[in-house]
């Protein structure tokens, strides 16, 4: 399924961050959709078209932070929101009411999981850089390492074992593109802590390659829109961070 509606998605233009979740479903939902901030800003793009939204919205409560959805007059916040309000809209969603709560209840566990991640390499503060925060990052990255890995890449097997073992929710929802691009962050991040977890997550890793090998994904990935994991975006692979669990 695929409607006419042309989206705006403001991002962050460098890095996959959050608004990657985004790109992830307007791709597979095959939308008509402007990456806003990765436009020259001479054609309106750049940050300063991001800044420029956040400072004056139009109607409706204000964004507090990226990634931001502009449809018509429409401005939406929050990463799992929006993907709330694109699921129907693009067909990312098994019909029925049940599945559209379960999969935005798993897809704010996913956000849990992404602030987790980005508060190892800034434990303190968000303004400091990682350099003036490496010990507590040491400190933190331990306990990420040998606990909260584990806790959440394994309440996911636990729910694609319950589900039809392909499928978060049975059926393909936008949480399954979510949780690839939670599982390939990871893998970049910490190589070792995931393999150290591999043969426990059989069903969270074959649900990546299996997310990555969809031919809509598969050309965006290849594409030069997918913009690479690097050193400032969410997943930040610093090797004194990275442990087997
Ligand atoms: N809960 C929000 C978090 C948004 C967020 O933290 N965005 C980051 C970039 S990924 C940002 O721009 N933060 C600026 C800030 O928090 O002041 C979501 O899931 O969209």
């Amino acid at each position: 399924m695929t409607d006419s509606t042309r989206y705006e998605l403001f991002y962050w233009p460098t890095i996959q961050g959050r608004g990657e979740l985004v790109r992830l479903a307007l791709e597979e939902g095959g939308a008509s959709y402007v990456d806003v901030a990765r436009l020259p800003e001479a054609d309106g793009g750049g940050e300063a078209a991001l800044l420029e939204l956040l400072r004056d919205h139009g109607a409706g409560p204000a964004p507090f932070a990226a990634p931001i959805l502009r449809v018509g007059s429409l401005v939406l916040a929050q990463t799992a929101a929006i993907l709330d309000f694109l699921a129907p809209r693009l067909g990312l969603l098994p019909a029925d009411e049940a599945a559209r709560h379960h999969a935005l209840q798993l897809q704010l566990t996913i956000a849990d999981a992404l602030t987790e991640v980005h508060d190892v390499h800034h434990p303190i503060a968000l303004s400091l850089y990682y350099e003036d925060q490496r010990e507590e990052a040491r400190r933190r990255a331990r306990h990420l390492v040998a606990e909260r890995l584990p806790r959440f890449v394994g309440h996911f097997e636990r729910v694609l074992a319950g589900s039809d073992g392909h499928h978060l929710l049975g059926a393909p929802s936008y949480v399954d593109l979510s949780l690839f691009q939670l599982i390939r962050g990871l893998e970049y991040a910490f190589p070792r802590a995931m393999a150290g977890l591999a043969a426990d997550h059989p069903r969270c890793l074959a649900l990546a390659d299996r997310v990555a090998a969809r031919p809509r994904i598969a050309a965006y990935l290849a594409s030069p829109r997918r913009i690479p994991f690097n050193q400032d975006g969410i997943f930040r692979h610093y090797p004194e961070l990275d442990a087997a669990p």
